[in-house]
């Protein structure tokens, strides 16, 4: 009908794609014959009962295939997490030491905003920031609002979800950042969080583990506190797409009966977000991105692993180091020491001395 763009409509022919109008998609439908592919989640009424052939009900393939990341995608993906790891470090060094005495948490929400904005190729936030104060983050989809905005004062906690938009990736990744005196209530929950996430940032599994399996090695290291958490553990991000892509799921049961739990294949990229929230009191979530990649083969079969692609300290001032393992602790200073090198070009000479000391050996 002339909205569409010749040059595009001509490059999709040359793939075999044939552009129709929006509404032919119902008198179409009602030609098919044989078997046909649907989804029988994702259409609507009006799409099924004009389907006159036999159904096969399952999922687009090509979510699947989107889902594995190709090489290029991988090699851009990691360059917007610098980026986003260098705002979200700059900014978390600006809260540790300059957050002033009147900060809401609208006013630090556009903080951060802007701190995305200096960087190379970024477009928009890849959803809604999640800035939640004290008792707010325990409203597990909370959004700061001007018509309501909230004092942050330095005591507390800070939870902040986020994510940007660059043209070479999409990221996502929740902190929770400690602004002065905390209970020990919530030190050793933090410390739990991050027990769980490092849970899956460190799994080592056989080619074939899905997202249940994972869902529980995360879970269980609150399960045995008593202590669960109302959502998923984690989901695919999509690349300058989706921040909420499938199958890649991780959660304790199936979102749809009808579909299994996605195996994790090497370009898989899922995020590891565990949290504790406590209705009234607070929130505490952590989440990093984690790139499924091969480890080694051997009798047993293919061996398979994460590799981190967030890139900004955890928090140290939250945690109590006892109740931490030594393989534990080895992981969290490995991962802050791949933080510091990654970053270390980047910012200034203040910010990595100060960095060094959030990202010290513990
Ligand atoms: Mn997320």
């Amino acid at each position: 009908d002339g909205t569409y763009d010749e040059a595009m409509i001509e490059a999709y022919k040359n793939d075999g794609v044939e552009i129709r109008s929006y509404d032919d998609i119902y008198l179409d439908t009602k030609r098919l014959s044989g078997q046909v592919l649907v989804d029988l989640s994702a259409i609507n009424y009006a799409i099924y009962s004009f389907i006159d052939c036999e159904i096969m009900d399952g999922s687009n393939p090509s979510q699947y295939f989107k889902s594995i990341k190709s090489d290029v995608e991988i090699e851009n993906t990691k360059h917007a997490h610098l980026k986003d790891g260098v705002a979200m470090t700059k900014f978390m060094y600006w809260l540790k030491t300059s957050m002033p005495d009147d900060a809401t948490e609208c006013s630090i929400t556009d903080k951060l905003l802007s701190f995305r904005e200096a960087q190379e190729l970024f477009t928009d936030v890849s959803f809604n920031t999640i800035t939640a104060y004290k008792e707010n983050a325990a409203l597990m989809h909370y959004h700061p609002s001007h018509e309501h905005d909230v004092h942050v004062k330095k005591e507390g906690m800070l939870l902040i979800d986020s994510g940007g938009q660059y043209l070479d990736g999409t990221t996502d990744i929740t902190r929770t950042f400690i602004l002065g005196e905390i209970s020990g209530t919530e030190r050793k929950y933090f410390t739990y969080v991050l027990k769980a996430m490092l849970k899956m940032q460190e799994a080592v599994f056989l080619y074939g583990a899905n997202g249940i399996w994972i869902d529980g090695l995360v879970r269980h290291e609150l399960w045995k506190q008593h202590i669960d958490f109302q959502c998923g553990t984690g989901h695919g991000v999509g690349h300058f797409l989706n921040v909420h892509e499938g199958p890649n799921d991780i959660r304790p049961r199936l979102r749809d009966p009808r579909k299994p739990s996605a195996i994790q294949e090497a370009g898989m990229i899922t995020t590891d977000e565990p949290g504790v929230y406590i209705e009234g009191q607070f929130g505490i979530r952590l989440e990093n991105e984690l790139l499924c990649v091969e480890d080694i083969k051997n009798e047993y079969g293919q061996w398979m692993k994460f590799e981190p692609l967030t890139l900004c300290p955890i928090d140290l001032d939250g945690l109590d180091v006892s109740l931490l393992t030594t393989d534990e602790r080895e992981a969290l200073n490995k991962y802050h020491e791949f933080v510091r090198e990654s970053l270390k070009p980047y910012l200034t000479d203040e910010e990595n001395e100060w960095l060094k000391t959030y990202t010290r050996g513990i």
